[in-house]
């Protein structure tokens, strides 16, 4: 079974991303602490802003099969220190979140995440029009070796 560590700044789109590939009612609430669920651990954004909750990240990622690091698109700063991706022992996919909104910038979120020391292909996703989420739940559906859905 294939778990996903959601990292990311706060109000990246975590939680909503996860709501939105388990289908359930995508409705915002913030994240107070890690959230265990069968497919993903989710926390709070405060963990990658925070350097002193590093550990937490770093503890959950030895619990799941890949980490996927989300970079709000229309931030116009990053929260991931040069390289973090490689603190983690397992494969991290950068996700580009809010590509709906006017002020996104593709090309500013892409540079941030490879600074991160994320490989390209990212995943830019809105959960507003929808757009990219087919391509994660595949992603998911692989992980977990779906084959009778
Ligand atoms: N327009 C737009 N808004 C989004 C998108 N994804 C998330 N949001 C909004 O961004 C806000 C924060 O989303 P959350 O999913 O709670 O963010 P989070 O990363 O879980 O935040 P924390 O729990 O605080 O770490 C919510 O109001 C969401 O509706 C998106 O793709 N497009
Ligand atoms: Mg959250």
């Amino acid at each position: 079974m294939g778990k996903i560590l959601l990292i990311g700044g706060i109000g990246a789109g975590k939680t909503s991303l996860k709501q939105m590939l388990m289908n359930e009612q995508v409705s915002y609430q913030k994240t107070q602490m890690l959230n265990f669920s069968q497919t993903f651990i989710d926390c709070p954004g405060e963990y990658l802003e925070i350097p002193r909750y590093y550990h937490v990240l770093i503890d959950a990622s030895h619990q799941v099969t890949e980490i996927w690091a989300l970079q709000d698109a229309t931030k116009q700063r990053t929260f991931y220190p040069p390289k973090f991706a490689k603190v983690f022992n397992k494969p991290v996919v950068g996700v580009i979140t809010k590509i709906d909104l006017p002020k996104s910038s593709l090309e500013q979120a892409t540079s941030y995440l490879t600074y991160a020391g994320i490989k390209t292909p990212f995943c830019p996703v809105s959960i507003i029009t929808g757009e990219g989420i087919e391509l994660l739940r595949q992603r998911l559906e692989g992980l977990n070796g779906l084959s009778n859905h």
